[in-house]
């Protein structure tokens, strides 16, 4: 839909120190960067190779939680979770829509997840064993997910920061959905409150991995926080996470399973904050270049939907362009 405004004029620009300069200029003005403006190559890169990556992820993050769908307790919760996933479909097509302003088209971004070329976030790459899974994923992976995202609500790049907007608003209900979920288990059977500790034991580090490595081992960080388009590092976020959930599980009766977490008074300048245990990189990298516990069936899943779906896309494109022929025969008669 973005699409249609890019006219492609400014896709080659010449990178004189000049441009340079005066493109950094606007971004530390907090200008707004459309999609028809002159940008540099990289600013462009970086952002195709960003936003598609949050796409995809929106798109396989649909799949742990769909293999709960049919076993939901209750309507009410089937009702919650049916909407919930859908929502992660519709963010992946805003962000796919807001990375093809950029001059990429959606098949070639679906080509790069297929191939494993292009990224994804390494949560979805874990299994979801129980029914608190769905509590924990709402809690943990979606709160995770507000708390990086809602500073690319104030990206440089107009589309992707407007595109936020909505997928913030909506993640805050998933998170909440999560949240009110795991209250009802722990408020249950001694079972019930045992699954949700076990679920939290599960996914509380994939939770802080889900930030990205630590902040001297970024290898995008520094350029893309002086384009605007990252407003914290990675490890700044991972620690607003923390302090923010270590209360949550509190509240639940719930220990996060840390031995290392403790209250540091001296932390977040002088404001107080957790410190916290190594994260296992070594388990982070492996699950990142594709040999975590579900990686080979989440892109089994993708390849599967994309040649089953090649139909759709063939009659909308079909429609599309007998659609577009009628309207030039009445415009002409
Ligand atoms: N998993 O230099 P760095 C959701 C890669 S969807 C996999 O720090 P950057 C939800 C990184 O791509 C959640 N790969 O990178 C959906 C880079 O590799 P490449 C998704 C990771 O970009 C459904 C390399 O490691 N959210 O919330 O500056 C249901 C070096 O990293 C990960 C987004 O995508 C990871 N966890 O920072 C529920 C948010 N971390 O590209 C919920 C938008 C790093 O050079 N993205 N890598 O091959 C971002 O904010 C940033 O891209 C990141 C990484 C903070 C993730």
């Amino acid at each position: 839909m973005y699409s249609q405004g890019l006219n492609g004029q400014n896709l080659d620009v010449n990178e004189t120190p000049e441009f340079l300069a005066a493109f950094q200029a606007r971004i530390d003005a907090d200008e707004k960067i459309e999609p028809n403006d002159p940008m540099p190559a990289a600013y462009r890169k970086t952002l195709i190779r960003q936003i598609g990556q949050h796409a995809h992820s929106e798109i396989v993050g649909m799949l742990p939680e769909a293999n709960w769908i049919t076993r939901a307790p209750t309507l009410r919760r089937k009702t919650a979770l049916l909407a919930k996933v859908q929502d992660e479909g519709g963010h992946g097509l805003y962000l796919y829509s807001a990375a093809e302003t950029l001059g990429v088209s959606r098949e070639a971004m679906t080509e790069e997840l297929l191939s494993g070329k292009a990224k994804y976030s390494s949560i979805f790459n874990y299994p979801t064993l129980s029914w608190a899974d769905m509590g924990a994923i709402g809690w943990l992976v979606d709160g995770a997910a507000i708390m990086n995202q809602v500073p690319l609500c104030r990206c440089s790049y107009g589309p992707y920061a407007r595109a936020m907007i909505r997928v913030c608003k909506e993640e805050s209900f998933h998170q909440r959905q999560g949240y009110e979920l795991m209250i009802s288990l722990c408020n249950g059977t001694a079972a019930q409150k045992a699954m949700a500790q076990d679920s939290l034991n599960r996914w509380w580090w994939p939770s802080l991995m889900m930030f990205g490595p630590s902040d001297s081992d970024s290898q995008h960080s520094d350029q893309s926080t002086a384009w605007k388009i990252k407003r914290f590092t990675n490890d700044e976020l991972r620690q607003k996470f923390v302090d923010a959930t270590v209360k949550q599980a509190d509240h639940l009766g719930l220990s996060i399973p840390d031995p290392d977490l403790v209250w540091n008074e001296t932390k977040n300048d002088g404001q107080g904050g957790y410190d916290f245990g190594d994260i296992d990189w070594d388990e982070f990298w492996k699950v990142v270049k594709g040999h975590g516990p579900m990686n080979k069936d989440r892109i089994a899943a993708r390849k599967q939907a994309w040649e089953e779906g090649a139909w759709v896309r063939e009659a909308a494109l079909a429609y599309a362009e007998k659609q577009k022929q009628q309207t030039a025969q009445q415009v002409t008669a």
